[in-house]
């Protein structure tokens, strides 16, 4: 399929625009005068910001795209993406009455809840531009590893205010995202963002900073008639004039009254210009000077060609846009969530030859228009993503440990192991932001090798890491952007939609810093992205790192993150069973679940690099058998060390995650000794635990029913007895468990920031040595 059809006459691409402002600007009106919500909140929508990106979007879906190619919309152009998708034919007319309804468009595009099809979510912003490079980033890959796709142009339309947002330029500067010919970000360049006219003139800054990173910049400044300006007499004046003018001084000129433009703008004016301005009347003056190139469908088109032909960097193209443009609302610092008056849509209706009759029309198939539309319909239309067979990821690799090891090795031996298998390894990609040896990747990397869009020569040899660059390399090293990790994560667990290819991606970082990273997570879990990111290492367990290194938080958030599951294994052949389960949802999202659950989207596991004693997890495997024990690790926790049971003696239940369980054995053996029976339980998910109970409660109060407790809280605390929970994490990451068993618990964690030290020091300080454990079970007994 070529990448640039026939293209339509320029007057044509007009007319739908026209349409596609119309529609984009009604369906913020109907939401807003038509619809009856009770709340008294008030409904909102970008009318101002849609019309910005009118023409360049009409530019794009009705004259340049193609099928292949994967397209981020700026988050409040959302109406403009619904009305073009409409006109396509991609979306029902009921849609259009529903913007920001329950069950309706969505007020920004969403992968996953928006009824058309969406490539990029967008919201956040700063994170939507990024998206489709790493997307790119991750095209390249399975290019290079599982053979050419159909060609793609990964596009982002973005606001020129979301070049403020830092994640832009920690993308733009990754050594990972060079290179990349098919990428192409459209800048919004109308001036204004949320509540003013950004001050001065930036433009030179931002060309100047996508130029020194390799970028390809081309600007769509001026409109045909202020470029014909330019060319006749006395015209060059005209555009230094303008050129040297301040965002804030040019862009008052759009509110006012023909004859006040000429006021404003010939203020300080050289004679060249003002002469040049004498032959003009007021009216042409002030529609001359506001001519802009962000709406000249012919520029637009000119500007994309030139991105296309820029095959070896991707390229930015600024279009000089007005904000609301075609709208009474036009260039109005105040406008970005201003709304059409009901008799401002009636004269706009009418404008554009529409009636109340015809107002929600699609394009009369017809017309030129019409038969374009169902032209590009065609053009564009995908075929379904492609089911595909489950990869043959095992339920173990099979590791053991007679020595003590730490999750962290473990993981790195796990990863060793899947790569070896048939179908596995080679879907295995890996990632980091300058920590792969830190987080004990080098033995994947030593196998599978570093990727590289080219084979690089290696000047440095290392006897441990055997650091070789090339296209069949599987680990993409990025710099140090958390940021980046997770953008690049999020992108390379959506392939299967972007590049018709599943991967098995997994990144590391150390734990405190996935914080650092959050709001990308946050999005690529709000994408419907799946992969495993590990942590580590994470807590004060980290103890000679100090406060900075050392994480407390982590936990919490990796509970209450949507889509995303939370696993702190302690022993190596629970992390081993974990990790491959995890792999195998990646690698079959559509598989039962062994849990009676869904959950899908990214796997967080939080390690540690304290080698623990391996035989406890052992005298448990013998006592419950691998079968039981598998279910009950990957269904959130287990019975790691049974007390017994004798009658009247007091029972205490010590629940500790990850690094924490030597101690909380400890504990138990010194509670014995004084009588009491201390069961401990080995919580390797507190998330799976509390999403059951969630679960079994919402069910309860769903049915007006008494909620049950869960069977995975059943099996693992079989019985009403007090609770201490210990944790190398906050202490309330833990603390619901004693209102989930309905029994006195006696939360124990980390709640202040870390410092350096030995673990026995930070251990005493945060209240997590056996001495502490044993009084908290006392505490927990007296509470009862
Ligand atoms: C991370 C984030 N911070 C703040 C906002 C609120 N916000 C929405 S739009 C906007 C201004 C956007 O300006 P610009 O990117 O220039 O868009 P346009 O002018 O085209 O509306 C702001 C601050 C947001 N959506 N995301
Ligand atoms: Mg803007």
């Amino acid at each position: 399929m070529p990448h640039t059809p026939e293209r339509p006459d320029a007057h044509l691409l007009d007319e739908v625009a026209q349409r596609v402002l119309w529609l984009a600007t009604r369906i913020v009106d109907a939401a807003n005068r038509e619809r009856i919500t009770g709340d008294g909140v008030k409904v909102g929508g970008h009318q101002a910001s849609s019309a910005s990106l009118v023409t360049t979007m009409t530019a794009l879906w009705f004259a340049h795209l193609d099928a292949a190619d994967r397209i981020s919309v700026k988050p409040h152009a959302s109406p403009a993406f619904h009305a073009i998708q409409y006109l396509l034919g991609n979306l029902d007319r009921s849609y259009l009455t529903r913007l920001r309804d329950f069950g309706g468009l969505q007020s920004y595009p969403s992968r996953t809840k928006d009824p058309d099809h969406v490539d990029f979510s967008t919201g956040s912003v700063g994170l939507g531009p990024a998206a489709p490079l790493f997307a790119a980033v991750a095209r390249r890959y399975v290019d290079a590893h599982f053979g050419p796709r159909p060609a793609s142009r990964f596009i982002a339309l973005l606001g020129d205010a979301e070049l403020d947002e830092g994640n832009i330029w920690e993308a733009v500067a990754d050594p990972a995202t060079q290179g990349l010919g098919n990428v192409m970000w459209v800048v919004d360049f109308n001036r204004q963002s949320l509540d003013r006219v950004v001050p001065g003139i930036r433009i030179q800054q931002w060309r100047a900073q996508f130029a020194a990173a390799g970028w390809h910049v081309v600007e769509v400044k001026y409109g045909p008639r202020l470029h014909a300006a330019y060319g006749r007499p006395g015209g060059a004046g005209l555009e230094a004039w303008i050129d040297a003018m301040t965002n804030e001084r040019y862009q008052s000129l759009f509110g006012m009254a023909p004859a006040d433009v000429r006021e404003r703008f010939l203020d300080g004016a050289p004679d060249d210009v003002r002469t040049f301005c004498a032959t003009l009347s007021d009216d042409e003056l002030a529609s001359l000077v506001t001519d802009l190139g962000g709406h000249d469908v012919t520029a637009m088109l000119n500007a994309f060609a030139a991105c296309d032909a820029v095959t070896d960097r991707p390229s930015v193209v600024f279009a000089y846009t007005v904000k609301g443009w075609g709208l009474p609302l036009a260039g109005n610092p105040r406008n970005h969530s201003a709304l059409l008056s009901g008799e401002q849509i009636d004269a706009l209706r009418a404008r554009v030859g529409l009636t109340a009759d015809t107002e929600w029309d699609r394009l009369d198939p017809t017309t030129a228009a019409g038969q374009l539309a169902a032209l590009r319909a065609e053009h564009l239309r995908r075929d379904p993503v492609q089911t595909r067979s489950p990869l043959p990821v095992p339920t173990a690799t099979g590791l053991s440990s007679a020595k003590p090891m730490s999750t962290q090795e473990a993981f790195g031996r796990i990863l060793v192991g899947l790569s070896r298998i048939d179908g596995v390894g080679d879907h295995l990609v890996t990632t980091a932001p300058d920590v792969a040896t830190s987080t004990n990747l080098a033995g994947f990397i030593n196998r599978t090798g570093v990727f590289a869009p080219e084979e690089r020569r290696s000047w440095s040899p290392d006897p441990l890491v055997k650091w070789s660059e090339s296209p069949a390399g599987q680990h993409i090293e990025l710099g140090i952007s958390e940021m980046n990790l997770f953008l690049l994560l999020g992108m390379l667990g959506l392939t299967w939609d972007h590049s018709d290819q599943l991967l098995l991606p997994v990144g590391t970082l150390y734990d405190p810093f996935v914080l650092r990273g959050l709001d990308a997570y946050v999005y690529a879990a709000y994408s419907g992205s799946r992969f495993v990111v590990a942590g580590t290492p994470s807590g004060v367990t980290l103890a000679p790192e100090g406060g900075a290194h050392q994480s407390t938080i982590t936990a919490s958030v990796g509970l209450e993150l949507p889509n995303t599951t939370l696993i702190e294994p302690a022993y190596a052949v629970a992390l081993d069973w974990l990790l491959c389960h995890a792999l195998a949802r990646i690698a079959d999202p559509g598989q039962g679940d062994a849990l009676g659950k869904t959950e899908d989207g990214a796997y967080y596991f939080r390690l540690t690099t304290r080698p623990l004693d391996q035989a406890p997890f052992e005298e448990a495997r013998a006592r419950l058998g691998d079968a039981t024990l598998r279910r009950q690790v990957l269904a959130g926790a287990y019975r790691l060390r049974d007390a017994g049971g004798d009658e009247g003696v007091p029972v205490v239940q010590l629940a500790a995650c990850g690094a924490v369980l030597p101690e909380t054995l400890a504990a138990a053996a010194e509670l014995a000794e004084e009588g009491i029976l201390a069961h401990v339980v080995d919580i390797t998910s507190a998330d799976r635990l509390y999403a059951a109970w969630q679960r079994t409660l919402r069910q309860g109060i769903r049915t007006a029913t008494t909620p049950s407790i869960p069977g995975a809280l059943r099996a693992a605390f079989d019985m009403r007895a007090p609770i201490v929970t210990v944790h190398d994490a906050s202490s309330h990451t833990l603390a619901w468990l004693g209102s989930a068993l309905g029994v006195p618990c006696v939360p124990l964690g980390v709640d202040a920031f870390g410092q350096s030290g030995a673990v026995a020091d930070l251990y005493a300080v945060n209240d997590l040595t056996p001495g502490s454990i044993v009084n908290a079970a006392l505490a927990a007994l007296a509470l009862r």
